[in-house]
């Protein structure tokens, strides 16, 4: 089972490379890791578990935070309209996305950082993504709002790209040219 232990942080070089392709079709081990890591994120969620392991509650999980370089991640939430997203992804490309950008207002965190760091962090309003899941199935899908903005966050880690690295300095607060904030969940 995944626990906080596991969770790389801040510093360590891995969240800063770019993560290697999974081979496909995935290995049995490619295969347990991102159950493992879609199994974290539930567990998270789950008041109980979390309080008994010691989780900090998070809506996703990058293979690179787990100090493993290839491009897997697994996301588990529901968005402002209730619905549901859970799932885990290998090799996940954004084919398309809108000129448009959105927002969260309070600004993003990651399980890798232990600290706050306020300020806007600008991301695509909607964009579409390929992948294929757990199931071996190459998918196509579109998100916008939240979800665009978690998968963007996600897919980020993959490129060690950390989301502070999108904040501007000068004006940490000044939304994005062409942009509408995103409703939280
Ligand atoms: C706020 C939080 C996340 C994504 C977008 C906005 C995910 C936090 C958990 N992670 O560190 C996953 O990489
Ligand atoms: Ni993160």
């Amino acid at each position: 089972m995944i626990t906080m232990d596991d969770i790389v942080r801040e510093g360590a070089p891995v969240l800063r490379e770019k993560a290697e392709e999974v081979n496909l079709p995935a290995s049995n081990d490619d295969n347990e890791t991102l159950q493992e890591m879609l199994q974290f994120i539930k567990n998270s969620q789950d008041d109980e578990i979390a309080k008994k392991y010691n989780l900090r509650p998070g809506v996703g999980l990058a293979a690179p935070q787990i100090g493993i370089s290839k491009r897997m991640l697994a996301v588990h939430f529901t968005d402002f309209n209730e619905k549901e997203y859970s799932m885990g992804l290998f090799n996940p490309r954004i084919v398309s996305h809108s000129v448009e950008k959105t927002y969260l207002q309070n600004g993003e965190g990651c399980l890798s950082v232990d600290r706050d760091v306020p300020g806007i962090v600008p991301r695509y309003a909607r964009i579409t993504i390929q992948a294929t899941n757990l199931d071996g199935e190459q998918v196509k899908f579109r998100l916008k709002g939240y979800a665009a903005i978690v998968l963007q966050h996600e897919i980020d880690h993959l490129d060690g790209i950390m989301f502070y690295d999108h904040i501007d300095e000068q004006q940490p607060f000044q939304p994005p040219e062409n942009s509408t904030a995103a409703e939280e969940m």
